[in-house]
C-alpha cells in the first residue's frame, strides 16, 4: 500500500480524541492513513478541495467525524463516490443524538455508513474491512482480530461461570 488509503477528517479539534481511536485500529492493521480537520461550516471550500481530490490523491476510504450540526460526513459523501464512513462525536448537549441524526438521516442517492455514537473504533474497523476486498492481508488480520475476540470472550464466560 502506497501514501495514505483512509483519509480521517473532523470538524474541529474538539473532536480528535475520538477520532484518534479509528486511527489507532489502521495503525494497528498497518493501514496508511491521513488525518486532519476539516470543517463543513468554517472552511467549506477545504471540505470541497478535500473530498474533490481524495480519489485521485489515492485515498479509496474517508471517516469523516463530526459534532452537532454535524454535516462533514454527508456533504463530504455529496462530493465524492469514495466510501465515507461517519462517525457522530457526542458533543455537549443532547447527548450525540443530534451529531447521530445529522449524519444517519442522508437522502436517498448520497450514503454515509455512520457508526454509533463516539465509535470511532468502528469506523476504522469498517474502513478495514473495505480495503481487505482489495488488499488479502486485510482479510487475515481481521480473521485473526475475530478469533482473538472470540477468545477474549471465551476467557471472560470462564471467569463468569467459576
Ligand atoms: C462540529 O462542531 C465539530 O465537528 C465539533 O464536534 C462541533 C463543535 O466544534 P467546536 O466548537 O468544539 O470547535 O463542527
Amino acid at each position: 500500500m502506497n501514501g495514505p488509503k483512509v483519509g480521517i477528517i473532523m470538524g474541529s479539534d474538539s473532536d480528535l480524541n475520538v477520532m484518534r481511536e479509528a486511527a489507532k485500529v489502521l495503525e494497528e492493521f498497518g493501514v496508511p492513513y491521513e488525518i486532519t480537520i476539516v470543517s463543513a461550516h468554517r472552511t467549506p471550500e477545504r471540505m470541497y478541495e478535500y473530498a474533490k481530490s481524495a480519489r485521485e490523491r489515492g485515498i479509496e476510504v474517508i471517516i469523516a467525524g463530526a459534532g452537532g450540526a454535524a454535516h462533514l460526513p454527508g456533504m463530504t459523501a455529496s462530493l465524492t463516490t469514495l466510501p465515507v464512513i461517519g462517525v457522530p462525536v457526542k458533543g455537549s448537549s443532547l447527548d450525540g443524538l443530534d451529531s447521530l441524526l445529522s449524519i444517519v438521516q442522508m437522502p436517498r442517492g448520497v450514503p454515509v455508513a455512520t457508526v454509533a455514537i463516539n465509535n470511532a473504533q468502528n469506523a476504522g474497523l469498517l474502513a478495514v474491512r473495505i480495503l481487505s476486498i482489495k488488499y488479502p492481508e486485510l482479510a487475515e488480520k481481521l480473521e485473526r482480530y475475530r478469533q482473538e475476540m472470540y477468545e477474549k470472550v471465551l476467557e471472560k464466560a470462564k471467569e463468569v461461570e467459576e
